[in-house]
């Protein structure tokens, strides 16, 4: 028997290095400082208040990443470390013989997918799934993952594959800052806040070279584009060019020094993510020229002029509202810069068209000033959720591999984190849904199936409640009757009511479900959903309009117009195309609503990761201010409750996460090829056990026989096998639980 040297590291030295002295100070007994314990199962007792102190002192000791059992958790420094992402570290963990050695890291995970794709023989896709509120770090997290897989990718390819294989992933990497210009904003909650969900899937081959990626988006937050709340921002994209403009690009596409547009709401805030040089390199790595970025940066100022183009109340209803002072000049540089004509420009968003009667025939009612304020919007948010599209479908065509060159996929999530503002609306409602159900999908998949596969398979076990969030997943998608089926059933309707209305009937409707507040205090009609991270209020003004998201055949018609290359791609003019109710503007079947359209792609999403294996990493937010060294006990505790850590802990510690099929277990470790795999004809599956230095036992590979004989005839047993007893440290463990069938 061997006493296991294990490589739990301490945390102050260098990120990767495992630390002797630690494991001495395990082994003689003393409990090592609170900052030094790498995995939260280690804590004793498990509580919320344990963990917590925990995690402070490891935030204070600059030690940023934790394993929970089968999650990781990752705090935001808030500050650069490049030490803690840089090549040297990635190549260590990529070439560690056993990753979860090394001290816990995000790379660790992404190691671990890696090998799991590689070391099965049929290959698994993998997924890791970064969860976390608002300004949390998931977007950071993934953005440092594709790094790493990149530096793999690269350095894993052979010699004539090298070139390409760099190229690849290069543009992988480049699709960033590309897609973070475009859909990302400053936000009260995250300077770079992600205003769409991401999906990147990269793909593998049978040498396990990356041959390309696919990226799929989910609901851009488009209403941004027109409409911003006090102290956030517009897209990136838009500060960028205004700043970074060059002269010659600044008389091209109007956009004066200093020129003040409605929609570029505190344009004086420098950011660092306003740097348009990077965006348009990248732009050029996946083939996006010259000419036709400057074709979409002159759209995006189009855009802004649009933005500036004011209406007055009417004095006669019968007559269209006349432009605000200054506004002419601004709709004569829109339709310069888009190439409309102006005044059809103008009377498109002036005049509605009505199509009625059996003769189809045109009356034109001129708007109210609000209905042509909603007009320009909507102009705006088609043109942009349409350009925001082509550049992702652009980013594909750069990456995507062919279908037959790729086996299996590596899955990063990265969408939209839990928020609550003073003022929630539906786009809201979507991105805390979205986080509802990735909660669920974890507690699916984690909390409760383990466990209820522990119960199956005969294992002793006592069961560990957890927080389920289905509750509130029925109020929000319930059927018959949610939050989500009540807001569609008015639009289906399609009557006027009033915001009091809405919530009324919501009120009444769904009175009683656990998970729908009232917020007393309001002033304003809203209703409020207990999140699992938390209650959020939602206004329900604008709610059903929105949910709606009608766009004026006109408009669609207006653009089909233009002479402008982009647009003309963007929006074809095909009349033989155009359905019955295109040309009427009447809609026989109701067009589908945003949210059952975004429930519809995020059911969509949970396919496919149920189809994986799936890796969780959670972010936390040590303070709201995005202040470095400041650990905020209240607001991290009520992130931990939240997310279920203490639960998740506590089935770790004691469960086995790690499942095998003996199939696969006998593929993997060769040193047990002597034995057929009938030998385990017994057992349903093979658990491996996770967590080193809970496994003092080591037997040599001659004692393997007798030992797998043991397994078989002692069932359930606990067995530890070291492949290289020579070598204890470097040893491929194995520790076993056999399963019933
Ligand atoms: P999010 O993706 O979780 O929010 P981000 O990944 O954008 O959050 O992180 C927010 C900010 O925190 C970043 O812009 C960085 O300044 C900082 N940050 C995060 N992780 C690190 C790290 N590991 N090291 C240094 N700084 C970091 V949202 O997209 O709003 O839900 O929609
Ligand atoms: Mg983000």
């Amino acid at each position: 028997m061997l006493q296991q040297v294990n490589g739990h590291s301490s945390g102050s030295e260098t990120p990767g290095k495992a630390s002797l002295g630690e494991d001495l100070q395990e082994f003689l007994g003393q409990e090592a400082p609170l900052h030094q314990l790498d995995d939260l199962t280690k804590v004793n007792p498990v509580t919320l208040k344990t963990v917590l102190r925990c995690l402070q002192a490891r935030y204070m000791a600059d030690i940023f990443y934790t394993n929970a059992g089968c999650t990781l958790v990752a705090l935001n420094p808030f500050k650069p470390i490049p030490q803690l992402y840089s090549p040297e570290l990635m190549q260590e963990y990529h070439a560690a013989p056993q990753p979860q050695k090394l001290k816990p890291h995000i790379f660790t995970v992404g190691e671990q997918t890696y090998r799991n794709v590689k070391s099965l023989t049929e290959p698994v896709n993998q997924s890791i799934v970064v969860s976390g509120e608002s300004g949390a770090g998931k977007t950071w997290t993934s953005r440092s993952l594709m790094k790493f897989y990149a530096m793999m990718a690269a350095s894993s390819a052979s010699c004539e594959n090298h070139k390409i294989a760099e190229r690849i992933e290069q543009r992988i990497l480049n699709s960033n800052p590309i897609m973070e210009a475009f859909g990302n904003a400053c936000t009260l909650r995250n300077n770079n806040s992600s205003r769409f969900g991401k999906f990147i899937q990269l793909q593998l081959n049978r040498a396990q070279q990356m041959t390309g990626a696919a990226v799929q988006t989910y609901l851009l937050e488009k209403t941004r584009v027109a409409c911003q709340a006090s102290n956030e921002r517009n897209f990136h994209i838009f500060y960028q060019i205004c700043k970074g403009a060059t002269k010659d690009e600044r008389l091209q596409w109007h956009l004066p020094e200093g020129a003040a547009f409605s929609w570029l709401p505190n344009p004086e805030r420098t950011l660092e993510e306003d740097c348009f040089e990077v965006t348009r390199e990248a732009m050029v790595h996946l083939g996006i020229d010259t000419p036709t970025q400057n074709n979409i940066f002159k759209v995006l100022a189009g855009l802004l002029h649009l933005g500036n183009i004011w209406f007055a109340d009417s004095e006669d209803e019968a007559q269209p509202c006349q432009l605000m002072d200054n506004a002419k000049y601004s709709v004569r540089t829109t339709a310069l810069l888009l190439q409309l004509p102006e005044d059809i420009l103008l009377e498109t968003l002036q005049i509605r068209t009505i199509r009625a009667g059996r003769q189809q025939q045109v009356f034109r009612k001129p708007c109210s000033r609000a209905e042509c304020d909603t007009r320009r919007d909507c102009l705006a948010k088609l043109i942009y959720a349409r350009l925001f599209d082509w550049v992702v479908s652009v980013i594909n065509s750069s990456i995507c591999a062919d279908s037959d060159s790729w086996t299996a996929f590596i899955g990063l999530l990265d969408v939209y984190g839990f928020e609550s503002f003073p003022d929630n609306s539906l786009e809201q409602l979507c991105i805390n849904y979205a986080n509802e159900k990735l909660q669920q999908h974890f507690v699916a998949h984690y909390l409760r199936a383990q466990q209820e596969e522990y119960t199956i398979e005969g294992l002793e076990w006592s069961f560990v409640n957890y927080q389920d969030n289905q509750t509130c997943l029925d109020l929000i998608e319930g059927s018959p009757i949610s939050i989500c089926s009540l807001i569609n059933e008015e639009c289906r309707l399609n009557r006027p009511s009033s915001a009091a209305q809405l919530q009324t009937r919501i009120e009444s409707a769904l009175a009683g479900r656990p998970c729908l507040g009232h917020n007393k205090f309001s002033q304003e009609p809203s209703f409020v959903v207990v999140h699992f991270a938390g209650p959020v209020r939602y206004h329900t003004a604008g709610l059903v309009e929105k949910n709606k998201d009608p766009v004026p055949p006109e408009l669609t018609g207006l653009l089909q117009e233009s002479q402008d290359p982009l647009l003309m791609m963007l929006f074809p003019a095909n009349p033989k195309e155009k359905t019955q109710e295109e040309l009427t503007g009447q809609s026989r079947a109701p067009a589908l609503t945003v949210v059952s359209k975004f429930k519809a792609s995020l059911d969509q999403l949970l396919q496919v990761l149920h189809s994986t294996t799936p890796h969780y990493i959670r972010c936390i937010k040590p303070n709201s201010q995005s202040q470095p060294q400041t650990f905020l006990q209240e607001e991290v505790l009520s992130q931990l409750e939240a997310c279920g850590l203490v639960e998740t802990i506590h089935i770790s510690a004691a469960g086995f996460p790690i499942r095998v099929s003996h199939q696969n277990f006998v593929e993997r470790y060769k040193l047990l090829r002597r034995l057929h795999p009938h030998s385990f004809s017994g057992c349903h599956s093979l658990y491996l056990a996770k967590g080193p230095s809970e496994w003092p036992l080591y037997t040599q590979e001659a004692a393997l026989q007798p030992l797998l004989q043991d397994i078989l005839h002692t069932l359930p047993a606990l067995i530890r096998i070291a492949a290289t007893p020579n070598d204890p440290a470097e040893a491929t463990q194995v520790p076993l639980y056999c399963g019933r069938t």
